[in-house]
């Protein structure tokens, strides 16, 4: 946030405050353009450390008084530190008064503005933008807030807690103004207070627990966005119901709010009783959202839930441990939503997208210039840490607890977890005692500081494995190595502790027998550099399956011929490695090809499998169309030394026009097959059906371009005209956008006139052109000329992604160019947004990170246009992290 050069912070400097704040009264007078804010806090000096000044973080803050006990005191100010030399040894009283300015406040850090309310945001290191404090998590304090505003202007006012009083200012010069006062019993740190002010309404509903307490759940949004409300107040009551069964976790406030704004840097924000959440993480309704949206819309609203306990009730003792809430809340949300889902094959889709969600961004960062491990060791801007390796390798690291102690084990130290840690601001090692302690015995009590190193190392480990079977012995010997690829500042690597669920299967698919109980699954677990593992009474050589449901995040090369992977992606039990077994299938040949520098051609067996699998009578749609989706670009460049983006994406172009053109029959069938009759839910069957008739479209479309039929895109485009929901409009438009139909141009502005009042399907209009395939720099041209859009505007964070992002971050092929003009579009853009908002900007920075594995002329173009924006003086500390960090 701030400008210049900020120093590195260290994990192992971590030393407790000189003070700790235990009780805070603030008051906000509430102005767009000056709102004064009154802080009286109780303090103690904190003993267990040597004596020391008070020092407070302040930034962006215009300071009015600084009372000790009610006299005034001396301080000075250092940078962005309050500091006070001479404070007492004794408990004392601390008030501060300052002014901000909200409707400035573009970075949406601190207190802000978004359409015409007020809205507050303090994770990380936001509350120090609103007032001087000892702004950092492991300073828990009880909170009382009251709010005083224009009583038209903002008629609801809302804070942490419970609301104690509210009413009409009845002093001259409060005229027209009204108060309320919120108090929050829990003890709390700085980054979880929460303020909402505005014109807003709610949906209300009134629930009881198990426990049988009664509690009031309100969503407040704009008016008029109302009717959008209904699927996030259904998520939010089966998260409570779920985390009452799954963990004995129940809703500990009587009032749970959540609130919508249009601006906002992230998905949501898990502030105590008051979750804030941006609107395209929270509204929906089937004439603007997809299917993808209600999932997620679930998915988030949960995530925040259950953050009441996992990151609010036991919270982070410092930020480099994000991931002991983070990664813990994104399993728990990843578990949720699999049960939400219900039958195995729907678990295992909700399972196969979370893999494939992992590798498009966390291996690519994990082997990138920003890869850092799970627990990172420095940063100099936190906000930059918010990345999909606390995120999402995190979880996978949680995961791998309740793979190697079991579910029960793992509810047993969960349980323990919060036994021991409630109320407290812990770290990872914490958690990770909590849960080995509760299962003492277990894979992972035995080897739990070499499991620990999963939140050291950086990278993404490599195992191989290499099977022989032995005809005489009727043995079958699994050797194992593993290795961790070097990261910045990492070279060597010790092995870590892998999981690997694994059954074994006859060259006719039928499930072998492990041990002598006769089991056919098994978790063998690696924790050397090379281990083998002998199965006896086997027969004949079988096809091994291992990694079962991505049971540890890891590459695993097993040197499965075709024919293995054919045997596994039509009989193995486990569905992800079926799924799996499939998408090796298509990267195999993706890979031949561009390794010998050829084109692509789709062989017949591979043809047969896809069809297979199209016109299987069993499976799911959902799962039919993962599996018949080619692996994506991003996941196809992560498995070259050297990345050369068009190639790729021409590679990818062969074999969907080859699919397409191949199966054109089958695909009609199944667009006929998987029509919906009646209206729209979005639960997984239907939306599973949804999914492979818009694949299907679109293959039809894309088939039809090559033969120069008209029929499918017509009907693509009656489709997309009369479509009852936004899954089916925006899949028959992608297929016209997508394919480069002529009816693309027609579907487009229709869309545009048809949603020009609806923001975030707005965004859906920008960010469906700056993904679409490239071809012959029609896209990046496209793309450009929607930057002057009227539109278009750089101050919102979701309508700067949908261009922004999705050309930088999700279509190489457009952005990668041999003239260099994405890079210095990337460069101007990204200078551009850090003047308004740096952690926006940091985000698309990071679209560089893996500049050092392009090809030429790609790289060098790609290397200069980050030294050109690192040469600015006037970085924001966010940007300037990033690109130092890529030229390092
Ligand atoms: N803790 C939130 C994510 C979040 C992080 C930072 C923010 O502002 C910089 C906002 C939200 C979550 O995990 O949902
Ligand atoms: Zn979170």
């Amino acid at each position: 946030m701030r400008e210049g050069t900020a120093p590195l912070i260290q994990r192992l400097d971590y030393q407790q405050p000189a003070f700790w704040i235990r009780k805070v009264d603030l008051t906000f007078d509430l102005d767009p353009a000056k709102t004064l804010v009154t802080s009286k806090m109780q303090v103690e000096r904190n003993r267990s450390v040597p004596h020391g000044p008070l020092r407070l973080h302040g930034e962006e803050l215009n300071l009015l008084r600084v009372l000790i006990d009610g006299s005034s005191v001396s301080f000075r100010q250092e940078g962005n530190e309050l500091v006070i030399d001479n404070a007492p040894d004794a408990d004392f009283a601390l008030e501060i008064r300052n002014t901000t300015c909200p409707e400035k406040n573009t970075a949406l850090s601190g207190l802000y503005t978004s359409g015409g309310s007020f809205f507050t945001q303090c994770e990380a290191e936001g509350f120090r933008r609103i007032t001087y404090f000892l702004d950092r998590p492991d300073v828990m304090a009880v909170y009382t807030v009251t709010l005083r505003a224009d009583a038209t202007k903002y008629p609801v006012l809302l804070a942490n807690g419970n609301l104690v009083s509210s009413g009409t200012l009845e002093e001259p010069g409060n005229k027209g103004r009204h108060f309320a006062v919120w108090s929050d019993p829990f003890p709390k740190p700085s980054y979880l207070l929460a303020v909402v002010a505005g014109d807003l309404v709610a949906r209300e509903q009134r629930v009881r627990t198990r426990a049988g307490k009664d509690h009031l759940l309100q969503v407040y949004v704009r008016r008029g966005d109302l009717e959008k409300t209904e699927h996030a107040m259904n998520s939010l009551i089966a998260s409570m119901v779920w985390d009452e069964a799954r963990f004995q976790l129940p809703l500990d406030l009587e009032r749970f709010m959540v609130v919508g704004v249009s601006d906002f840097n992230m998905g949501a924000m898990e502030n105590k009783g008051l979750n804030i959440f941006n609107t395209s993480a929270l509204l929906a309704s089937p004439a603007t959202a997809t299917d993808a949206d209600f999932a997620r819309i679930e998915s988030i609203v949960a995530h925040e839930y259950f953050h009441n306990w996992t990151g609010n009730r036991v919270t982070c003792r410092d930020w480099f441990q994000l991931s002991l809430k983070e990664g813990l809340t994104v399993f728990r949300d990843q578990e949720f939503s699999m049960d939400m889902a219900g039958t195995t094959s729907a678990r295992a889709v909700c399972r196969i997208q979370d893999v494939r969600q992992l590798r498009a961004m966390q291996f690519p960062e994990d082997s990138g210039a920003m890869a850092h491990p799970v627990r990172p060791d420095s940063y100099s801007e936190i906000n930059n840490f918010y990345t999909a390796t606390v995120y999402e390798k995190g979880a996978e690291v949680v995961r791998m607890y309740q793979t190697l102690v079991g579910r029960k084990g793992f509810e047993a130290g969960m349980k323990l977890y919060f036994e021991r840690h409630d109320g407290q601001a812990v770290t990872c090692d914490d958690f990770a005692a909590a849960i080995a302690d509760a299962n003492p015995g277990s894979a992972l009590a035995t080897r739990l500081d070499a499991f620990k190193r999963w939140y050291s190392q950086a990278g993404t480990p490599r195992v191989t494995a290499f099977g022989e079977h032995d005809a005489a012995a009727r043995t079958y010997t699994l050797r194992f190595t593993q290795q961790t690829p070097a990261t910045p500042g990492q070279t060597d690597k010790q092995p870590q502790v892998v999981p690997v669920v694994m059954g074994l299967l006859d060259r006719h698919g039928t499930a072998l027998a492990l041990n002598a109980n006769g089991d056919t699954e098994q978790v063998l677990v690696l924790d050397q550099a090379e281990q083998t593992f002998v199965f006896e009474n086997i027969d004949s050589e079988p096809v091994p399956s291992l990694l079962r449901g991505f049971s540890a995040p890891v590459v695993l090369h097993d040197g499965l011929s075709d024919a293995a992977l054919l045997v596994l992606m039509r009989h193995d039990s486990d569905p992800f490695n079926r799924w799996e077994a499939g998408q090796r299938l298509a990267l195999n040949r993706i890979l031949h090809a561009l390794r010998a520098g050829q084109p692509l051609v789709l062989s017949p067996v591979f043809i047969d499998a896809m069809r297979g699998v199209l016109n299987h009578p069993e499976l799911d749609p959902a799962f039919k169309e993962l599996a018949l989706t080619l692996p994506g670009e991003a996941y196809i460049a992560e498995q070259l030394d050297v990345v050369d983006p068009q190639a790729i994406h021409a590679a990818v172009i062969a074999a969907q026009t080859q699919l397409a053109s191949a199966l054109r029959d089958d695909w009609a069938a199944a667009f006929e097959a998987h029509q919906i009759q009646g209206g729209y839910t979005p639960d997984p069957v239907s939306s599973g059906k949804r999914a492979l008739a818009n694949l299907a479209l679109s293959m039809l479309v894309l088939d039809a371009q090559a033969t120069g039929d008209t029929v499918w895109p017509g009907k693509a485009y009656q489709r997309f005209k009369d479509a009852s929901n936004m899954t089916d409009r925006l899949g028959a438009l992608a297929a016209l956008v997508n394919a480069g139909a002529e009816l693309a141009a027609p579907a487009l502005e229709r869309f545009h006139a048809l949603f020009k009042d609806d923001a975030l399907v707005i965004d859906k209009w920008f960010a469906l052109q700056a993904r679409a395939p490239e071809s012959e720099g029609r896209v990046f041209a496209r793309v450009k000329a929607l930057t002057k859009h009227a539109d278009f505007t750089l101050k919102n964070p979701n309508r700067a992604r949908s261009l922004l992002a999705s050309l930088c971050m999700f279509n190489p092929a457009a952005f990668h160019r041999t003239d260099a003009a994405g890079y210095v579009f990337w460069a101007e853009q990204v200078l551009a947004v850090d003047a308004i908002n740096p952690q926006l900007a940091s985000r698309v920075a990071r679209a560089m990170d893996r500049w050092a594995q392009l090809a030429e002329p790609y790289r060098s173009a790609a290397r200069e246009a980050i030294a050109r924006v690192a040469a600015k003086s006037d970085l924001s500390t966010d940007v300037r992290e990033i690109v130092e960090r890529a030229l390092a």
